[in-house]
């Protein structure tokens, strides 16, 4: 692998570039017309505008996209997350021009963006799922026995969603034909599919994600979990590795149940398996993904793998050199996404010029992040335009350290997440690590 084109934008595109260089690896970045002044623009190789500041028209431009890959002689694709990184048709596409995609092949992307079929791939495994459907609802009939038989309060999905879209939660059996028919409306409208599956609802559970990496030959590890539970319609503000409400004994079973799924799908690349953590503790799969995550870098401060380059090196057809044995967990990492929206009640974007950024460094602490003083946050796209990343050697120190480094942090010219992250990391039920994906909107309606 000599030349990587890097189908994306902002902070993980600059990521995915000093990967790149790291490993002597040209890179090509792509841009919209509002995105020229980004470090991702700059810190490439080369640099290709492939359209207009929409999305639809630029980093959603499959043709545009492929063309700037083969033009320049790109012998490999790095999608990121979003956009078109678990789009099968893209990834076939990418084949199709002898590109090398790097990412699982387009069946697994198919078959792993069904969230229905997933599910029952991963139950067909072994791996404990959430109680529901197995694979999608055919009939009005199935729906109402399937949710006698689980109990209320019962959720409907789109089997074309997930990330927590497409979504109807029923308390009571009156409801059920009555949201089952929105839902589907919903998701032939969003997704062109209204395939919809059912599931037990959990009441304010913990959102656990177990990080794999899996190479061409069958080799599948697991790099333990990251806590996602802090968020906010589905934005995930915070995350930490390892969760406060893993233990050692659990991470083992969780790491299995990751790497039996993994291994059912011949699964290649790096991927996210996606879990509730009841009350009991008890673990259920709901979903997995195929690309790298907007919060890799918990998990790569602290087993030490940098894994994009994992990535590339998995793409390039090498084995991965360490089995379970061979990887270690050490310390505690959190990550704060800096987002240009000031977080409350109601909060809306706040994109525009950075008037002034100092940004933090010192022992243990990251920023990844494509802004610079001067640059301006265009509209346009996702507000987040930063993440900041501590690491300590136990849970104490990282919140020590990232209150240390938000401390530094100084943004002006547009509102930001910093204020609310500060309010997260001194709140006394986030000391204990005591919350669920409820918390974020407890502690919005406390300070009203
Ligand atoms: C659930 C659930 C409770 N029970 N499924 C939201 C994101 C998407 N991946 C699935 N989501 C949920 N699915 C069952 N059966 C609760 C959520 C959920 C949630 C999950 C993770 C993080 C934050 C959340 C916030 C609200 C609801």
């Amino acid at each position: 692998m000599q030349r990587v084109l890097v189908a994306n934008r902002g902070e993980i595109a600059l990521r995915i570039i000093r990967a790149c260089r790291e490993l002597n690896i040209e890179s090509i970045a792509i841009f919209s017309e509002a995105d020229r002044d980004s470090l991702h623009v700059k810190y490439a190789d080369r640099a290709v505008c492939v359209g207009p500041a929409p999305s639809s028209q630029s980093y959603l431009n499959l043709q545009n996209i492929i063309s700037a890959a083969v033009v320049h002689g790109a012998d490999a694709v790095h999608p990121g997350y979003g956009y078109l990184s678990e789009q099968p048709l893209f990834a076939e596409m990418c084949e199709a021009h002898n590109l090398i995609f790097i990412g699982p092949s387009p069946e697994q992307i198919e078959l792993l963006g069904d969230k229905a079929r997933a599910k029952a791939v991963m139950a067909e495994a072994g791996v404990p799922v959430i109680p529901g459907s197995e694979g999608p609802i055919e009939s009005d009939a199935e729906l109402i026995k399937i949710a006698e038989e689980i109990g209320y309060p019962v959720i409907i999905k789109a089997a074309a969603g997930g990330g927590g879209r497409g979504m109807r939660l029923v308390w009571k059996a009156e409801d059920l034909l009555q949201q089952s028919k929105i839902a589907r409306a919903e998701a032939a409208a969003a997704f062109g599919n209204d395939q919809i599956y059912l599931e037990k609802y959990f009441v304010n559970p913990r959102h656990i994600e177990v990080q794999v990496v899996a190479d061409h030959h069958g080799n599948v590890v697991h790099l333990g979990e990251r806590e996602c539970s802090l968020q906010r319609r589905h934005q995930k503000l915070l995350e930490e590795c390892p969760s406060p409400a893993v233990s050692d004994e659990l991470r083992e079973r969780l790491g299995a149940a990751a790497v039996q799924g993994a291994k059912a799908v011949g699964y290649r690349n790096v991927g996210t398996v996606e879990f509730l953590l009841d009350a009991q503790g008890e673990f259920y799969f709901m979903e997995m993904n195929t690309r790298i995550q907007v919060e890799h870098p918990v998990t790569e401060m602290v087993y030490g793998i940098d894994l994009v380059k994992e990535q590339l090196r998995i793409a390039a057809g090498e084995e991965l050199g360490y089995d379970q044995s061979g990887i270690g967990a050490y310390g505690h990492a959190m990550e704060c996404r800096i987002i240009a929206e000031a977080i409350g009640k109601e909060s809306r974007p706040s994109p525009g010029t950075i008037t002034r950024l100092q940004v933090p460094g010192g022992c243990g602490v990251r920023w990844d992040s494509h802004v610079y003083q001067g640059y301006t946050v265009p509209p346009y796209y996702d507000s987040m335009f930063g993440k900041l990343i501590a690491w300590g050697t136990d849970r104490d120190e990282a919140i020590s350290r990232m209150e240390r480094a938000l401390e530094e942090l100084v943004i002006e010219g547009i509102e930001t997440s910093v204020p609310f992250h500060r309010k997260v990391l001194q709140h006394p039920r986030f000391r204990k690590g005591d919350f669920s994906t409820s918390f974020v909107d407890e502690l919005l309606s406390e300070q009203s």
